[in-house]
């Protein structure tokens, strides 16, 4: 999908209820899949400030489905918040288009508006563990929040998102059609994958087993998912719903320990800085069990190590996969940038075999 031009992102933000007058336009590079700007638009004097997305149709090809489930997200949210003691946790706030529609498709493409959460910041990377405790409690909550929203009720806008076997399969494909002709040249990640085999059912297993069960999950747990509040340093909202749907619960853990604890960028060419930060994954565990609030099942605290491992080899398969079909799904900025972050989640499932019996002290407390 091409990169959207500055003039059609001037056409889109016309389409939303803003009120006042457009002062600036400026693209925000984050994220793999869609194009974002920055818009400030002033009303007598005052500046306010707005998110806009141009979605991709590639990756979510149910668009009313996608913005359905974003919706009934917030709406819950909001709901369980009013009547909580949580006053400074902010829930994203969409701005419908002029019709009143939570997303708008024009000549350029489909286009939603957030209100831009001020006087917050993001980050890349993790500072410390009290960011990680902070992250993973924010992301505990909003699981607690949503622990009684229905599985049902949201649409599974991207089929078998969350099924590290239904990535294998992917992966399996990508290498038997060897589109981009790079086979050859991924013999030991190949290698390194056929070697695990035995990790990529034990989630699927364990839900047919019905060992614990299916819930609304975020989906996308990287730290910069967090805004924290510029001036105190909490986690005051937890940003970008697109994957909020049906899956398993430590999926989120897992993605969370994926992004957060790891020592390097998931991108790192340099594979001797991948590994994993034990002091910040034992914060994130802290901050998980601490903010989802006795959600998690026994059996699901026992396998917080593994679902960190799991989410890390899938998140691979799938860079892995993308790599070999050319590049079509997730944005790449080099040669090769796939394929760095593949090598980077396989190192971590490294480093985590060989931190297994560590990572595994504080999880079966409660
Ligand atoms: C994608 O674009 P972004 O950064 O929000 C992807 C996630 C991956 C992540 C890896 C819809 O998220 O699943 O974990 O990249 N989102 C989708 O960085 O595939
Ligand atoms: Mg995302």
């Amino acid at each position: 999908m091409s990169v959207c031009s500055p003039e059609s992102a001037q056409d889109a933000v016309k389409y939303f209820a803003i009120e006042g007058d457009l002062r600036s336009l400026t693209p925000f590079h984050r994220g793999h899949i869609h194009d974002t700007y920055i818009s400030a638009w002033e009303t007598d004097g005052a500046i306010r400030r707005y998110l806009h997305q141009r979605l991709n149709r590639h990756v979510f090809q149910d668009i009313a489905g996608l913005m359905h489930n974003i919706e009934h997200v917030v709406a819950h949210l909001e709901r369980k918040l009013a009547n909580s003691d949580e006053p400074d946790f902010r829930v994203l706030r969409l701005i419908p288009t002029v019709d009143g529609d939570t997303w708008s498709a024009n000549e350029s493409g489909a286009w939603r508006t957030y209100e831009y959460i001020e006087n917050t910041i993001a980050h890349d990377a993790c500072e410390g563990t009290d960011e990680a405790y902070q992250a993973a409690r924010a992301f505990g909550r909003f699981q607690y929040h949503l622990r009684d929203l229905d599985v049902e009720a949201l649409h599974e806008t991207i089929p078998n998102f969350f099924s590290s076997p239904f990535r294998l399969r992917q992966l399996q494909e990508a290498i038997a059609q060897d589109k981009a002709d790079r086979v050859s040249e991924v013999e030991p990640e190949i290698r390194f994958v056929r070697e695990r085999l035995e990790m990529v059912d034990v989630i699927d297993d364990h839900l047919r087993k019905g060992s614990f069960p299916r819930r609304i999950v975020h989906g996308d747990t990287k730290l910069n998912n967090v805004l924290f509040d510029r001036d105190t340093g909490r986690a005051v909202s937890v940003v970008d719903l697109d994957t909020c749907m049906a899956g398993w619960t430590l999926y989120d853990f897992g993605d969370l320990v994926r992004f957060t604890a790891a020592s390097c960028a998931e991108d790192e060419p340099d594979l001797g800085r991948a590994g994993v930060n034990l002091d910040l994954y034992r914060a994130l565990v802290d901050g998980y069990l601490e903010g989802s609030d006795g959600t998690l099942t026994a059996v699901e605290r026992e396998l917080m190590p593994f679902a960190a491992r799991l989410v890390t080899f899938t998140l691979g398969l799938r860079f892995l996969a993308d790599h070999l079909a050319g590049d079509t799904y997730f944005k790449v900025a080099r040669d090769g940038h796939n394929l760095d972050r593949a090598r980077v989640q396989f190192r971590m499932v490294e480093r985590m075999e060989e931190l297994e019996s560590s990572m595994r002290v504080g999880t079966e407390r409660l």
